[in-house]
């Protein structure tokens, strides 16, 4: 688009309409997800931030049916992780053939800027806030720098979310209250990201923002729901309570709830309407832990964290990350065994080095050739492993899956879940096994059918 006409002077930029498209790729699995991508809802509040005028489209390319030639902007942006750059990668190419320009952000494109920057014509590298209104003003002028490097900057002042703008069959949305993580899993990209400090929003802004969700259900979608400091969760949590009812569950470390605060935080974070906490487990064996450097978020007694937790009733979920090289077929059977003894969900992943990570940079020479980035989704093997092959490793995935979700083990763990979470918790519980139950039988008989056609 010839910008020189609407042109007027750097500083009165923001007086000029533009249009700018955002864009959450494609995921590399069939199946919905229920929630709307945050990152829509919230770079099209920071484009209005800088440039209230502008003319927005967000667009979720797992609902929306949109072709390249059909997204007319002066600048589209693609957010991305490792799973779905492939394809946003792709995009991106037809985007620009069709002289569109584009800006590559996200986690992916942080930890990889110059392979990024071969698709885009500017990569934002880190958090948006601090370099996406230059980057909107450079985009007007025709004048893009090639990288972008975001700040980190508080989090006391951020938009909030252009929550409901984002058509689809959706079922929630997500809340975010922090950045940063101070745990060093090595499987993790999200401490390079964010940093190891965590920064809070201000609780009356969560809250606000938590008053304006117009459903039921809200995801929490920080690292840790606790944060560092149990004293500002309990305060976040009391005053969520004193809202509209709502429910939310999120991911949230073992340690938390074996401090000496640790009933009154779940007690303020049920009331709060908490049902359900994803944990990561990661690995039943000390030494695995010792391995990926994931024993600190753990706590003394793990066992006991969980139990709390659900005492409270509140639902448990547990990851944990099968496949290491240093992993055997029989850690497969102990995450079933697990899931029985301690009457928890468990989300196995298979062990993903994701670049960015310590991990990555120890498995790189075993990383198969043929993998590409759209691999890196946690259910297939994208290493060489010293005793079990790929076929086997991914095969065990979807069986050990599929256990975990049989009918009597659903059954079992919802009455393992204590009645003071009776029936939100219940119902919740299995409303988020079912679909996943079948969402697994499809993926596994696509698998199979892939493996067929591929022998
Ligand atoms: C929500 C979420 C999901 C949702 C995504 C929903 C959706 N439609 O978007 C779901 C549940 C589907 C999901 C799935 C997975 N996820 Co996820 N997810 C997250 C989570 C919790 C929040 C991301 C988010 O939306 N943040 C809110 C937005 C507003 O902020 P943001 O993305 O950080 O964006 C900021 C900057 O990055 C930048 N930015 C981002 N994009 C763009 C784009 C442009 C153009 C610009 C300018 C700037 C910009 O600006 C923003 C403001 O500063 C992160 C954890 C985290 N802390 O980031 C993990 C995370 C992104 N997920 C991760 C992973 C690994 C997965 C899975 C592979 C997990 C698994 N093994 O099962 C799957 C992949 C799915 C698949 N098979 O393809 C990793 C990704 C690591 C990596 N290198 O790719 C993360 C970082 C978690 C972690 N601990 O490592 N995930
Ligand atoms: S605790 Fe979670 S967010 Fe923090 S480094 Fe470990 S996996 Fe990443």
């Amino acid at each position: 688009m010839p910008l020189d006409t609407r042109f007027c002077g750097y500083d009165n930029l923001y007086l000029l309409q533009m249009k700018v498209a955002v864009i959450s790729p494609r995921f590399p699995f069939s199946g919905r997800v229920p929630m709307v991508p945050p990152i829509l809802e919230y770079l099209g509040a920071l484009t209005l931030k800088a440039q209230p005028d502008a003319e927005i489209e967000l667009i979720d390319a797992n609902v929306s049916e949109s072709r390249p030639e059909d997204i007319d902007a002066d600048i589209i942006g693609i957010s991305s992780m490792t799973a779905t750059v492939t394809w946003a990668y792709s995009l991106a190419d037809e985007l620009r053939a069709l002289g569109k320009r584009v800006v590559l952000g996200g986690i992916h494109p942080t930890a990889l800027p110059e392979e990024a920057k071969k698709h885009a014509d500017a990569v934002v590298v880190g958090e948006a806030e601090s370099v996406w209104g230059k980057l909107l003003k450079d985009a007007l002028r025709g004048q893009l720098e090639p990288f972008y490097y975001g700040e980190r900057l508080c989090l006391d002042d951020l938009p909030l979310p252009l929550a409901g703008r984002v058509k689809g069959p959706y079922k929630f949305r997500a809340v975010f209250t922090a950045r940063g993580c101070p745990y060093k899993c090595s499987f993790c990209s999200v401490r390079k990201f964010f940093g190891d400090t965590i920064r809070y929003r201000p609780v009356r802004n969560v809250v606000e923002e938590v008053e304006k969700c117009t459903g039921k259900i809200y995801f929490n979608g920080d690292d840790n729901i606790w944060g560092g400091d149990v004293q500002r969760a309990i305060e976040l949590f009391t005053e969520l309570s004193k809202g509209t009812p709502k429910y939310w569950y999120g991911f949230g470390d073992l340690r938390a709830p074996q401090s000496p605060a640790g009933d009154r935080l779940l007690a303020a974070a049920q009331a709060s309407g908490l049902f359900s906490v994803w944990a990561g487990w990661e690995t039943s064996s000390g030494e695995g832990l010792k391995i990926y450097h994931a024993s600190a978020k753990q706590g003394r007694d793990r066992e006991d964290a969980v139990r709390r937790i659900k005492d409270h009733g509140i639902d448990v979920t547990l990851f944990v990350v099968l496949g290491g090289r240093t992993d055997a077929a029989g850690d497969f059977e102990r995450a079933v065994a697990l899931a029985g003894r301690l009457g928890v969900s468990i989300h196995p992943v298979l062990l993903t080095p994701l670049p960015g990570t310590e991990l990555y940079d120890e498995y790189k020479p075993y990383l198969l050739p043929d993998r590409g980035w759209e691999f890196f989704t946690g259910v297939n093997a994208v290493f060489e492993h010293p005793t079990m092959s790929s076929i086997e490793r991914e095969k065990m995935y979807y069986e050990t899956s599929l256990k975990l979700l049989g009918s009597g083990r659903i059954m079992n763990h919802l009455c393992e879940i204590s009645w003071k979470g009776f029936p939100m918790t219940h119902l919740m519980s299995l409303m988020m096994q079912l679909p996943m139950k079948r969402a697994m039988h499809k993926a596994y008989a696509e698998w199979k059918s892939y493996m067929r056609s591929a022998l």
